[in-house]
């Protein structure tokens, strides 16, 4: 209360709410260590409805993690540890970034995928290293946004038994009460997907609550549901069970009312008797006794199995092993075929050598070529095979991905058409703020896919991926730029990486006569030069249009015309480029510059200039064979060869 009213703003009613819960799960349940966040075995626990972050943040004081009351004072303010939604990185103890409603949800279910296959692989009998529980809070408006139905449902058909969750049945949303929106029945709903569901009638029975959980962690077959019936800014005289205490301060005056109310000592603000702060810090050594005893288990486990303990460790710490892409495979002049196909090619050469390398589709393996050949389908009571079938559930494959890297141990990717990838945009933009090391497989690229139409063929996804800051796309021209993508992939660090794939045939480049494909790493390069001098025109492109490029420049070189043809597959890298680089690539005295890409045009104009042309589509694509729509389109070897004359002929090239 004190903290949203010293910010005037802030969510308070529901922190208020929801403190006995948190002092159960925290004194009795949850195996966390303080003085050690990072503690690999450590429980966790994900605050889905990120409002409440005020909860965790007086959790996280009280029990001793490195938060001081100073940081609390600080709520919201620029540069504070205690920011206005629980971010992942800025506050310890704090495992995932949420805010954005029935995202923490679905990390929960990635969380809890790692934790089963990681038991499942590094557990031995008598040595259950890997062996924790996840837990999340959500609250109405986490159950009612789609996304927690995917991730739900999957986590019922998985069986995730360590994975419990507690839904605030507080019957208050911002526009008031739930009678105006919802009237699921929400235990009805979780039994439907396979899940054991509790109530507890009384948010504040503390002693319900612990039963409560302590039956749920004896379900190891099924995920667990808590509904907990809460009054939002419980104890407030005026405010308790009204919206008006979900995302304002409740006012000095009711602070000071509820505090009375409650049998406070002191109205005065950040007043925290000693007994109740030296009460909470039970925490830290309930804690270091927890941590102790795990440290003891992993010796033993460690003597006994040095080598496993060895691997855990590098895995853990997200290093990659020696070696991993020794066996990459090298494309020839003959192996024309889609960058999928030879994605698929790519990727099983790494599989076999980088063992916490996860994944599948969302129900589109044999499309997106997303299988791990010679490793199995994961399963409840399978759960050390490495090909995940998310189903037709993009948004929760999204956030699923999410908790895979904030749970660390694997690494994993997801594979669904471009297109659909607007289906799970809200979780991508999250890996990205929160620097997650995460892989996208996304096929059918463009309006090459063909037959499907319109309704499949991606126009504005490419430019809408590249303008999430910290996201990192590349659409390879060829099978030997797909090695390179993946390489690059699997190295890059600190956020998410969309790997963007053709549907279609595309030959291969041939490296004897052009530059090697390991330009990639820098985003972009000239892939094939004028013969001779500063060229006339610059040709770039991206993943199949770069034939289209080579051939135009083909022809206008046989014109007499100096063509330079860039292939720029990662626009993030090359903007990353130091200037000397980019302007040997793209001479800033070259101004007659064609961009070709089969997408929206926005993301090019930095790069062709004010005089520059742009060969894309503002518009949605057709269903055809795709020969005829990139003919109907436009995006031909003609259309450029034509751009580039009247570009020549516009303009004097000013030396
Ligand atoms: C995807 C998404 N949509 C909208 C919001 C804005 N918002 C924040 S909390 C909230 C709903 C509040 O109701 P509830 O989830 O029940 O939380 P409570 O007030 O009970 O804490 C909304 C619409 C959001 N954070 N995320
Ligand atoms: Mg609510």
């Amino acid at each position: 209360m004190d903290a949203v009213q010293q910010a005037e703003s802030g969510h308070p009613g529901t922190a208020m709410a929801l403190a006995p819960l948190a002092w159960v799960l925290w004194q009795r349940h949850l195996r966390v260590d303080p003085a050690d966040p990072a503690w690999p075995d450590r429980d966790r626990f994900v605050l889905s409805c990120g409002h409440a972050c005020m909860l965790m943040y007086a959790t996280l004081y009280l029990t001793g993690f490195d938060l001081t009351l100073q940081d609390i004072k600080q709520f919201r303010q620029w540069g504070s540890r205690t920011p206005g939604h629980v971010e992942r990185g800025v506050t310890p103890g704090v495992e995932a970034t949420t805010g954005p409603l029935g995202q923490g949800v679905g990390n929960a279910v990635g969380m809890a995928i790692a934790e089963a296959q990681l038991a499942a692989l590094f557990n031995r009998p008598g040595h259950a290293i890997v062996d924790h529980t996840t837990y999340f809070l959500a609250s109405d408006g986490d159950l009612m946004e789609g996304i927690s139905h995917e991730a739900c449902s999957l986590a019922g058909h998985l069986r995730l038994g360590k994975l419990i969750g507690f839904y605030d049945d507080n019957r208050i949303t911002i526009d008031g009460s739930t009678d105006l929106t919802f009237s699921d029945d929400t235990a009805k709903r979780f039994e439907g997907y396979g899940w054991h569901v509790q109530r507890v009638a009384d948010g504040n029975d503390t002693d319900a609550i612990d039963a409560a959980i302590r039956a749920a962690r004896a379900v190891s077959d099924r995920s667990s549901l808590i509904i907990l019936r809460t009054h939002i800014a419980y104890g407030s005289p005026n405010k308790q069970d009204t919206a008006e205490a979900h995302g304002a301060p409740l006012g000095a005056e009711e602070v000071r009312l509820t505090k009375e109310a409650l049998g406070w000592p002191t109205a005065k603000p950040f007043e925290i008797p000693d007994e109740v702060v030296a009460h909470w810090r039970h925490a830290k050594s309930r804690g270091a006794l927890l941590h102790a005893e795990w440290l003891g288990r992993w010796d033993a486990y460690r003597r006994e199995f040095p080598e496993l303990a060895v691997e855990l460790d590098r895995r853990l710490a997200g290093r990659l092993p020696d070696g991993w892409d020794a066996a990459l495979p090298v494309f020839g002049p003959k192996d024309a075929q889609a960058t999928r196909a030879a994605s698929a090619k790519v990727l099983n050469a790494i599989a076999p050598k980088l063992p916490e390398l996860i994944g599948g589709s969302a129900d589109l393996t044999g499309s997106n070529l997303t299988h791990i050949t010679g490793s199995g389908d994961f399963a409840a009571a399978r759960t050390a095979e490495r090909n995940l079938h998310y189903g037709i559930r993009e948004h929760a494959m999204g956030a699923v991905l999410n908790g895979f890297a904030y749970h660390g141990g694997v690494r994993g990717f997801g594979g669904t058409f471009l297109i659909f990838s607007d289906y799970m945009r809200p979780a991508i933009r999250l890996a990205a703020l929160a620097h997650l090391r995460v892989i996208y497989v996304f096929t059918h690229d463009s309006i090459g896919l063909g037959e499907d139409g319109p309704t499949h063929q991606p126009v504005e996804q490419l430019a809408a991926l590249r303008a999430i800051p910290n996201m990192t796309v590349i659409r390879p021209a060829d099978p030997t730029e797909t090695t390179e993508a993946w390489r690059a992939a699997i190295r890059h660090e600190g956020g998410p990486v969309a790997l963007i794939l053709t549907r279609q045939k595309v030959p291969v480049v041939d490296r004897a006569a052009y530059a090697p494909a390991t330009g990639l790493h820098r985003g972009g390069y000239v892939l094939a030069d004028a013969p001779s001098g500063t060229p006339q025109v610059i040709l770039l492109a991206t993943g199949s249009e770069v034939d289209i490029a080579l051939g135009a420049r083909e022809q206008l070189v046989r014109e007499g015309i100096a063509t330079r043809v860039v292939s720029l597959p990662c626009l993030e890298y090359f903007s990353a480029q130091p200037p000397e680089y980019r302007d040997q690539v793209l001479p800033p005295i070259v101004t007659r510059r064609i961009a070709i890409e089969a997408a929206a045009p926005q993301s090019w104009w930095r790069w062709v200039g004010e005089r520059g042309v742009i060969v894309g589509l503002d518009h949605f694509g057709a269903s055809a064979p795709y020969q005829r729509i990139y003919r109907e389109f436009g995006l031909t070897v003609e259309r450029v060869v034509a751009e580039a004359k009247a570009l020549v002929s516009a303009t004097a090239q000013s030396a």
